[in-house]
């Protein structure tokens, strides 16, 4: 029985939104009744820190039991040693890796922001850039999305960094694993994948996984193109032992720095629920159709990149190999990302402004829009439908001012999603 009317409300009408409109946010998707299940099961009523077999409350059959399926299975996608699935976020899990390996004032070598990177890749309004020494690379050619190795190589042999960390959430691009491992490996630094945006395209085999070139540890969201809960994890190579004992700091010991930083260093009880929708979705990404899902989301996004650039948008990179795309909305339409974003969420396109590289407006106010297809592929569309998503963007931007037509076109989208069901509703 519903005792609170007014979230039930809200529930619903966010439940409708989602259904009648087209989400286009990258770092978004649906999951499926199972993993809604899972988030709503009585395990949400369970205190269990500590890990399995070493816990610090009682009643812990069933914990122990959820979580070493979650581990069990995310190792098995991820082809790695260990695999730690306590961190209760993406920003979470990056915070308790850099401080499971680093000491204050250790330098980093991570994507430029405005390239790319993420806040917690450094970004001057976090703690973390308060913490650690961050030092920049980016890329060197704006038309293809190239890293700038050799400024990169020259940057890491004068700053000797401990960790190099590839990862982004706005660059659209396949990142040369084997080229950044070869130069982490001169100066001895720890290689970091942050995998949030991707982790679903590597599990799904459709892109690189980085441990296959050497890299110490991934850090990953499971809500991304993963499709899972709101949450985090952090993978790794190398030895597990007793996380209650402090082990030496070697890479063999990783696991271990990792376990113990997460718990008791960062964390208390780990929320159970999410940790048994992990393992939900794990088991989902180890299915086969999940791996026709994930070339799916990029067939998709290369289209509906080549269906916009037909159209006149300016797409950075001029195209992608994963599941976004970054558009230089200023450039094409003389807006700025803001403006596009809010006409196309009027009809009906969910996507969000972004700052593009080399961006000469604030994040605020950015010249790009980012986008992608993680959640309309799972939704059930393919290429055959890029070219429409493409034309009510481009009708939605023109004609922005016109509200009787964009009025008409909300209709037009409202129509179309109504016709791709939520994996939740079955
Ligand atoms: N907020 C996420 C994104 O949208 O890319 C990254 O944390």
């Amino acid at each position: 029985m519903h005792t609170d009317d007014a979230v039930i409300k809200l529930i619903k009408a966010e439940e409708k939104r989602q259904r009648e409109g087209l989400e286009l946010i990258p770092s978004e998707n649906y999951v499926s009744r199972a993993v809604l299940d899972a988030m709503g099961s009585v395990f949400t009523n369970k205190y269990s820190e500590g890990y399995i077999g070493k816990r610090y409350y009682g009643g812990q059959e069933n914990t122990d039991k959820i979580e070493q399926l979650a581990i069990d299975r995310a190792k098995a996608l991820f082809n790695c040693d260990h695999a730690n699935v306590q961190p209760l976020g993406g920003a979470t899990a990056n915070e308790i890796m850099y401080n499971s390996w680093l000491e204050p004032g250790d330098t980093v070598m991570a994507m430029r922001l405005d390239h790319g990177g993420h806040l917690t890749h450094g970004h001057p309004v976090t703690y973390l850039a308060k913490q650690y020494n961050f030092v920049r690379y980016g890329i060197k050619n704006i038309e293809t999305g190239e890293i700038d190795f050799e400024a990169l190589r020259a940057t890491a042999l004068k700053e000797k960094p401990k960790m190099l960390l590839v990862g982004f959430s706005a660059y659209p691009r396949e990142l040369d694993y084997a080229k950044f491992a070869e130069i982490g490996n001169e100066v001895g630094a720890v290689l970091v994948a942050d995998m949030a945006h991707i982790s679903g395209l590597i599990a799904g085999k459709a892109l690189k996984n980085p441990f296959d070139y050497g890299f110490h540890i991934m850090t990953s969201t499971t809500h991304k193109t993963l499709r899972g809960p709101r949450s985090g994890m952090i993978l790794s190579m190398g030895t597990v032992s007793n996380p209650l004992k402090a082990p030496d700091k070697t890479v063999e010991n990783l696991p271990t720095l990792i376990d113990r930083m997460t718990f008791p260093g960062m964390q208390g009880g780990p929320h159970m629920h999410t940790i048994a929708a992990k393992a939900v979705c794990f088991y989902e990404a180890m299915q086969p159709e999940y791996q026709n899902y994930a070339q799916q989301v990029i067939k998709n996004a290369k289209k509906l990149a080549d269906s916009l650039m037909e159209r006149g948008f300016k797409l950075i990179t001029n195209g992608t190999d994963n599941h976004l795309l970054l558009c230089d909305i200023k450039t094409s339409f003389g807006i700025h990302g803001g403006v596009a974003e809010e006409a196309l969420d009027a009809i009906g396109l969910t996507m969000n402004k972004n700052s593009i590289p080399n961006d000469t407006e604030p994040p605020f106010r950015p010249s790009g829009l980012r986008l992608g297809t993680p959640a309309m592929t799972t939704r059930g569309l393919t290429e055959d439908h890029m070219e429409q998503i493409a034309e009510w963007m481009l009708q939605g931007i023109v004609h922005r001012s016109d509200a009787k037509k964009m009025a008409s076109l909300r209709a037009e989208t409202k129509e179309f999603a109504l016709k791709f069901p939520m994996p939740s509703d079955v």
